[in-house]
């Protein structure tokens, strides 16, 4: 047992359990990197919905390396839905771990967070904060299906958009949130805030935008012209591979700070954030901590995806049929990676515009060994959630791009297919499907016969994922072989698919 762990014993013995906090800061053994400046100095300028790992391992890390020198930006970070990030933070001051998952591990303790609120159970707060003139960036971290898109706006049938139109003084949604700050700028006759989405959509800003504007015209087509004129949301990427928060982390963390942190987070040592500068209330000095501002992030943007995010669902549905655990292990079993590698080579980089700060073989070799990293225990169940949202803006539009150009889409149709594979393995095994669509999925899942001919049409009604690709026969004919090919769903099936989807191809 280490020095520091021992001295939390003797501690905990005499007044309970020592939690991480303002008070203990001076405590932690000194590798532990802590906060460079007053904390009590910082005051929040940064209202962040959806607190998640994501965004302390990565966007409050960021903003923590800027407060020494800019104070005003501290961040006030909002749950929308649950209340457990508040309840684990509150007592520490905001102030958590973050592990750089190197070798050995390097910890730092992050300041940036000042408040932390639960929206449903602190609706004043929040509007307070986003009322504030102070507070002049809005970012969000709320996954793919925060945002409640439909094609070109919001989706107005959405149960939390409906209900928030019914009751704009009462959100629940991200965007209902939004707009009701907004509104309370807009009467107070404050500047509106800049809204920046962190999450992993092409075209996130854009996005948002329209999702945002759809919403105020509906309640007050003169607000919504106000927040068109006045208002900014520059799109963003955001790149660090981020495994869940577990109980050995906890432990391993309790071990090294000689502290208990109820949360700590972990994330791979690289990180990468993009960031088009169109901020018109004003930013921190965000390049000072090695974020990339830039004019057009667009083909950023795509490349992350299309190149990273892709390839991840690749492993995860793929990887889960083989019945295989993490990222890493799938990269050990040469027959999936050697197809991720193609997909990545033959298939994706010819959609791309790569900008030209980004060369595609060292990128893609970059991207394979992050994936390889032995380090970082990252669950391919953890990527396969939510893949009604991920599969279109990571898949679908590189297969359209394909269709387009006359080229093969075999191997993409390929992780598609395993998709739906997954999908029917847990349905019929009884296991939860984590997605907003899970109701749909599961009824398809368990109706599945395991015939390709008679699986898929039903599939392909799901106009929110695959409309307008569904009308085109190639992909219905290389969707429907590629689920054909992957037979049982099993690690045989999965591997003969594997080598005649290159073939095929080739
Ligand atoms: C992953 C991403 O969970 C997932 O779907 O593909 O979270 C991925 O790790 C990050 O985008 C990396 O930046």
């Amino acid at each position: 047992m280490s020095r520091a762990a021992d001295t939390q014993q003797q501690a905990q013995a005499a007044t309970g359990p020592v939690r991480l906090s303002d008070a203990t800061l001076a405590s932690l053994p000194a590798e532990v990197q802590r906060p460079a400046y007053d904390r009590d100095a910082t005051t929040v300028g940064i209202v962040h919905f959806g607190p998640g790992a994501f965004h302390r391992a990565h966007q409050a890390a960021y903003v923590d390396d800027l407060l020494a020198g800019e104070p005003d930006w501290a961040i006030c970070a909002v749950s929308l839905h649950s209340a457990g990030v508040r309840d684990a933070l509150q007592p520490q001051d905001g102030l958590y771990t973050l592990a750089l998952l190197d070798e050995p591990p390097r910890l730092r303790v992050v300041g940036a967070i000042r408040e932390v609120l639960c929206a449903p159970q602190q609706r004043e707060a929040v509007m307070a904060r986003l009322a504030d003139p102070a507070v002049r960036l809005v970012t969000l971290t709320i996954t793919e299906k925060g945002y409640c898109l439909s094609a070109d706006g919001v989706d107005a049938a959405h149960p939390d958009i409906a209900h928030d139109l019914a009751a704009p003084d009462a959100p629940v949604s991200a965007i209902g949130w939004l707009v009701a700050g907004l509104r309370a700028r807009h009467a107070a006759g404050v500047a509106p805030y800049t809204m920046l989405s962190c999450d992993n959509l092409a075209d996130n800003g854009l996005r948002l935008r329209r999702a945002v504007l759809d919403f105020a015209r509906r309640l007050d087509p003169t607000l919504a012209g106000w927040i068109g004129a006045e208002a900014s949301f520059p799109r963003s990427m955001v790149d660090s591979i981020t495994p869940a928060s577990d109980d050995a982390l906890r432990a391993r963390m309790a071990d090294a700070l000689g502290v208990e942190d109820a949360w700590p987070v972990q994330r791979e040592p690289y990180a990468q954030w993009v960031v088009e500068d169109d901020f018109r209330a004003g930013r921190p000095a965000f390049e000072r901590a090695g974020v990339v501002m830039s004019g057009d992030i667009a083909d950023f943007d795509r490349a992350k995806l299309r190149l990273l995010n892709a390839p991840h669902s690749a492993l995860a549905y793929l990887g889960s049929l083989m019945g295989l655990e993490t990222v890493a292990d799938a990269m050990r079993d040469a027959a999936l990676a050697g197809f991720v590698e193609r997909l990545m080579r033959d298939d994706i980089v010819p959609t791309l515009a790569l900008p030209d700060a980004l060369d595609a073989d060292a990128y893609i070799a970059a991207i394979l060994e992050r994936f390889r990293n032995p380090a970082i225990a990252h669950r391919l169940a953890q990527i396969a959630w939510d893949g009604s949202q991920k599969v279109p803006v990571r898949l679908l539009g590189t297969i359209a791009d394909a269709l387009a150009a006359g080229r093969g889409i075999d191997r993409l149709c390929l992780v598609v297919a395993g998709w739906l594979r997954f999908v029917v393995r847990q349905a019929r095994a009884g296991e939860a499907i984590v997605d907003p669509m899970a109701d749909a999925l599961t009824a398809l899942g368990r109706d599945a016969t395991g015939d390709a001919d008679r699986d898929i049409a039903p599939f392909l009604k799901l106009d929110a994922v695959f409309a307008p690709l569904s009308s085109d026969p190639r992909f219905v004919a290389a969707l429907t072989r590629a689920y054909a090919a992957l037979g049982g769903g099993d690690r045989a099936a999965v591997a003969s698919a594997l080598t005649a989807a290159s073939e095929a191809q080739s």
